[in-house]
């Protein structure tokens, strides 16, 4: 008990978020903040994969190919979200409802092209 009390002590003075999800787990490991991250490859030109399924909430980061001789970028048709032209790097958005995006690059819109599905 003793020991009980020390360590929630320590998880309170970390954070009250923390101390809540430590108390849930209650001895099994914490879990970190539920969600999930899919990675894309963005490569000369295209993105693999062609078309991704996800549920809402999950991060999609594209990952440039350190290979890759030629600038591409992340853009959504919807013009919700766009990322730099560049030839390496990463990019990250979280797609928090469900539908249909389509993402293109805007050096080479029109071959380099994928779609996200997300679902409930
Ligand atoms: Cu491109």
């Amino acid at each position: 008990m003793r020991k009980l009390l020390a360590t929630v002590a320590v998880v309170t003075a970390l954070s009250a978020v923390a101390a809540v999800g430590a108390t849930v787990a209650s001895g099994s490991s914490v879990h970190a903040a539920k969600s999930t991250t899919k990675a894309v490859a963005v490569r000369d030109d295209f993105y693999k994969p062609g078309t991704l399924k996800i549920k809402k909430g999950t991060t999609v980061k594209w990952v440039w190919d350190k290979n890759d001789m030629n600038d591409h970028s992340v853009v959504d048709t919807k013009g919700k979200f766009q990322s730099e032209e560049m030839m390496t790097g990463t990019f990250k958005h979280k797609f928090k409802k469900p539908g249909t995006w389509h993402i293109y690059c805007s050096v080479h819109p029109e071959t380099m092209r994928m779609t996200i599905k997300v679902k409930k």
